[in-house]
């Protein structure tokens, strides 16, 4: 693992070379967000093949390939380099991270769960290749990404590999999204849902794979413990922050906008943040948040950039 002393001072020589061309080159977040969705959807694009039995394949393909912003796979790129590694090293964690994401979109969608029809601008998988099959490809996914990661993973020493296999673990069980999820099915038509339920909710279903995303990269790295608790928080204050604006952009987005239904959480009757706050005040809180997430990067400096962006995004986003 990398010292502190080495780098604190990576950190610094990094941040005054980024300092001295920060002036003439202002970090554009549009064409790193192009830049690096395209390295992503290229690797997913090779990750899986379709072979016999293709319709499984064809199932996982299609809700793995539907677009969507890509956002777990770029905050691993972004950690894994702001901690001095490299694309190769956190480009098969970023990929089963997406692989992980769909899978839990693709249940989430199912009739015994959110029983929706559209998502990422498509019908959803189970409307495609029914819920059987759906099922299936969410499996599927799930146990390719853990096999994908222990395999494919290149030039990181094998104690950070298995750290990030915990790593995922933990964020997909019931400690994390699993275990969101299932407080958020029992809180479904109570009226009376307390904010400390709903930020366990959020910080489970959407908060624990945002914060994986972020750490899992700072491990492959090799960041130092200092390093990878600053990371954490950020994690976790933008991990609400986003919760807070997705539920603020089902109530003021349109449907083509999010690509899957609008107005979901009014017309289940769902506590939501905007149903506590309102909309104002909700957006509020995410700026709040976001603020207090970027002053956790303060001493990455400059090398913080896409990071410090990415957080702006998340409160500046219309999907
Ligand atoms: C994980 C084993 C296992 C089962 C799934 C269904 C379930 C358990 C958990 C629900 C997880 C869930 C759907 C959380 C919501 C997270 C969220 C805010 C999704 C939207 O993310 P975006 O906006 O979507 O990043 P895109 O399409 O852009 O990737």
């Amino acid at each position: 693992m990398t010292s502190s002393v080495s780098r604190t001072a990576s950190v610094q020589d990094a941040t005054q070379t980024a300092t001295q061309t920060a002036e003439t080159k202002a970090f554009d977040l549009k064409d790193y967000l192009k830049q690096q969705q395209a390295l992503v959807e290229a690797a997913l694009d090779r990750s899986i093949t379709t072979v016999y039995p293709e319709k499984i394949y064809e199932s996982m393909r299609y809700s793995l390939m539907a677009g969507g912003k890509r956002l777990r796979p770029i905050l691993c790129l972004a950690t894994c380099e702001l901690s001095g590694g490299s694309l190769e090293m956190a480009m098969p964690t970023a990929c089963a991270l997406e692989m992980i994401h769909t899978m839990s979109l693709i249940h989430d969608d199912l009739p015994a769960m959110d029983n929706d029809d559209y998502r990422r601008g498509k019908l959803t998988n189970h409307k495609v290749y029914g819920d059987d099959v759906a099922i299936l490809a969410g499996d599927g996914l799930l146990a390719y990404a853990f096999e994908y990661v222990a395999t494919q993973t290149q030039q990181v020493p094998p104690e950070r590999l298995l750290r990030v296999v915990a790593k995922l673990g933990r964020a997909v069980g019931a400690a994390g999204l699993v275990g969101g999820q299932v407080v958020d099915l029992a809180c479904e038509g109570q009226p009376d849902v307390s904010l400390e339920t709903l930020n366990f909710i959020h910080r489970h279903k959407t908060g624990a794979l945002l914060e994986a995303s972020v750490l899992c990269g700072a491990i492959l790295a090799g960041a130092n413990e200092a390093d990878q608790l600053r990371l954490a928080r950020y994690a976790q204050l933008i991990g609400l922050a986003f919760q807070i604006v997705d539920d603020v952009l089902d109530i003021t987005a349109t449907q083509e906008e999010l690509g899957k239904t609008a107005g979901k959480d009014l017309q289940a009757q769902k506590v939501t943040y905007p149903s506590l706050w309102g909309v104002e005040e909700s957006r509020r809180q995410a700026n709040q948040l976001i603020a207090e997430a970027k002053a956790e990067l303060a001493p990455f400096g400059q090398l913080a950039q896409p990071l410090m962006a990415i957080a702006d995004y998340i409160t500046a986003r219309k999907h």
